[in-house]
């Protein structure tokens, strides 16, 4: 992901340039930085947030360093896109909350960037437009392919299922206040792993949402979103591929991954934040949405060990959130 916004940023996204690299993989982080004209190595995560001519940063780095690398961007006063999640937990995404209202303004965006693709944000705007009525029914469903490793129920829902999460809370304009989670892993010897996982959620204004995680489907990556009202329905169309109808058959190319299926969503995600940047004034999905949607994940992960249903009680939203 580093490496994906390192050259969205530099070839793709207007008004920034890409200054500094930090990789552990030294060969990794020389390769993107000549990839980027140059950008100045750094060893050290912390030095490259404090250095001047970093103006904001991107944190791609594995999960447990996401927490405290964003508390390091705040310390510093300096704007910054994590990706998700932005903790592995809700007691540190708290204290990233925590560190930013203690500062008096935004700084933080997080990497939920369904919130800038196409399909997504067309299927909202028929939903808010009202002309299926009320929304009644939120549903996603996620297919992704694992290349042979066996996610454990934890693994899909912080690192896949964040995402619908999000995505349920944006689209719906509503808070999740309950989950009830099931899932079949991958083998009984594994009881903890997550082939399929499904979510069933209770929103505040009574509306209810349906979560599927195919952790393993084997063919390639898809993501559906649909909103159901009392009128009608509207979801988005599963693949973004064109229909090829040759030698009497007819088919669509599955894309392999979210780099490609999203790969419009991220550059809107990064020329969104640069302007955000260039405004004073952070914008997307912020700490809180990152914070609410690790609490969420939390309870469904809850509800999957123990079988039964979570509720999900959230804590006052701080004005510096809107
Ligand atoms: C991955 O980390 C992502 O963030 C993708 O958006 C998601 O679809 C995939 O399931 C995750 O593993």
């Amino acid at each position: 992901m580093g490496g994906r916004h390192a050259s969205n940023l530099t070839y793709l996204v207007a008004a920034a340039d890409v200054t500094a690299i930090m990789d552990v993989d030294s060969a990794r982080a020389n390769e993107i930085a000549a990839r980027c004209g140059g950008a100045q190595i750094y060893t050290d995560a912390e030095q490259l947030i404090a250095a001047p001519e970093v103006e904001a940063v991107v944190i791609a780095a594995p999960n447990r360093f996401h927490a405290e690398l964003t508390r390091e961007c705040i310390a510093a006063g300096k704007p910054v896109l994590c990706e998700k999640p932005l903790a592995t937990g809700g007691d540190e995404a708290a204290e990233v909350v925590d560190a930013e209202v203690s500062g008096g303004r935004r700084l933080v965006q997080v990497g939920l960037m369904r919130q800038y693709d196409p399909a997504h944000i067309a299927v909202k705007r028929v939903s808010d437009n009202g002309a299926q009525g009320k929304a009644l029914v939120f549903r996603s469903v996620h297919i992704n392919s694992s290349d042979g490793w066996a996610p454990s129920l934890d693994d899909v829902i912080t690192g896949s299922l964040i995402h619908d999460i999000h995505s349920a809370r944006w689209m719906m304009g509503d808070e999740i206040v309950g989950v009830h989670t099931s899932h079949i892993p991958f083998s009984s010897d594994r009881p903890d792993s997550a082939r399929y996982v499904m979510v069933q959620l209770q929103f505040a204004s009574g509306a209810l949402g349906g979560l599927e995680c195919n952790a393993d489907a084997g063919y390639g990556y898809e993501i559906e979103v649909s909103i159901t009202g009392e009128t009608g329905v509207v979801h988005s169309s599963p693949l973004q591929s064109p229909v090829v109808r040759h030698s009497n058959a007819s088919g669509q190319w599955v894309e392999e991954d979210w780099l490609q299926r999203f790969s419009a969503a991220y550059i809107n995600e990064a020329q969104a934040w640069v302007q955000s940047v260039l405004d004073g004034e952070a914008a997307g999905p912020s700490a809180w949405d990152g914070y609410v949607s690790i609490l969420v994940a939390d309870a469904c992960i809850a509800s999957g060990r123990e079988s039964r249903p979570v509720a999900v009680s959230l804590p006052e939203k701080p004005s510096i959130y809107g």
